[in-house]
């Protein structure tokens, strides 16, 4: 199996160009839900160490369905198949002009969310034009155990998301054990009270969101990944959700630009326009960097084959 890593802002893309289980033709959100279903232990052994690293994503390159599309794209991590991924679509662009498969300007590419646009500026900069994002629940106030009622929005950005802002807790790297226990404990706490998306989809990542004493920056997030590891990057569907909240509230004007942090302080700009459906057209820029090639080995004899399963 043939991969190629990179990574946006810190946060690990593994894009997968051979060696995966055939997923068919169909639409990808059918192809992903095989991909989750029938092929959890190919993935999982892709992602887990000693060949994965914590917080990586898995990029797995399909045929698009659409013709207008550069590539089509199935994301996950060693937890989850994604409906999209905005540090993996930078990071997978970036690998596509490193294999001469596209060149500077704009491109299609097709997620189980939904076709994105992505524009590549310079070798490492992308713009990534993400599908409609929307809030969907404004000041749910969720029993946290452990940490008492906790207020937040829940908002789609190509994944669920329970945002609460402003954070309890700073959003320092000193910090991000403390930010980890409660964003799971959130989590957890948002699955068991029955709060997720309009049709009860489960919420599969949650956003601390604090400020920051930098002047050019807007704001400094945290964001839990179904894998239990937090991103690096700023979270490009996380960063999506957030917009459509800011939108809601009236706290950005369309076209205006902020600049996002993650918790280890690599950020992306974003700004939005309005959607065809009441939500918000996210666009987010960030930069990816190719940092190795490699055929990846899964020997028989191998006990640690399907990855470290603790
Ligand atoms: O950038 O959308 C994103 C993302 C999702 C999970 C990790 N990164």
């Amino acid at each position: 199996m043939h991969v190629i890593d990179s990574h946006t802002g810190g946060e690990p893309t593994r894009v997968i160009l051979d060696g995966a289980p055939d997923l068919g033709s169909g639409p990808l959100s059918q192809r992903a839900h095989r991909l989750a279903t029938e092929h959890e232990a190919f993935y999982r052994s892709v992602m887990l160490e000693p060949r994965g690293q914590p917080a990586m994503v898995g990029a797995l390159l399909v045929e698009p369905v659409d013709p207008t599309c550069v590539a089509g794209v199935i994301y996950f991590d060693a937890d989850a198949v994604l409906g999209m991924c905005g540090h993996g679509t930078i990071g997978l662009t970036v690998t596509l002009a490193h294999l001469g498969r596209i060149e500077l300007g704009r491109h299609r590419i097709e997620t189980p969310a939904g076709v994105v646009t992505v524009e590549l500026l310079d070798e490492n900069t992308v713009t990534v034009t993400n599908i409609e994002s929307r809030r969907v629940h404004c000041g749910i106030t969720l029993d946290v155990p452990g940490y008492g009622a906790v207020t937040g929005d829940v908002a789609y950005g190509g994944n669920w998301f329970f945002i609460v802002d402003p954070s309890p807790i700073p959003i320092e790297t000193d910090n991000i054990r403390q930010l980890t226990d409660m964003t799971i404990a959130i989590r957890e706490a948002s699955i068991a009270q029955g709060i997720g998306g309009e049709k009860g989809e489960p919420i599969d990542h949650v956003i601390l969101q604090g400020g920051t004493p930098e002047p050019d920056v807007h704001s400094r997030n945290y964001v839990l990944c179904p894998d239990d590891n937090y991103d690096r990057s700023p979270c490009g569907t996380g960063s999506s959700a957030r917009l459509a909240c800011l939108a809601a509230d009236g706290r950005l004007a369309p076209g205006e630009e902020i600049v996002q942090q993650s918790v280890i302080g690599s950020s992306y700009r974003l700004s939005y326009r309005p959607g065809p459906n009441g939500g918000v057209i996210p666009s987010i820029t960030g930069q990816a960097h190719v940092i190795a090639e490699a055929k990846l080995i899964f020997a028989e004899n191998d006990p640690y084959k399907a990855g470290i399963e603790l």
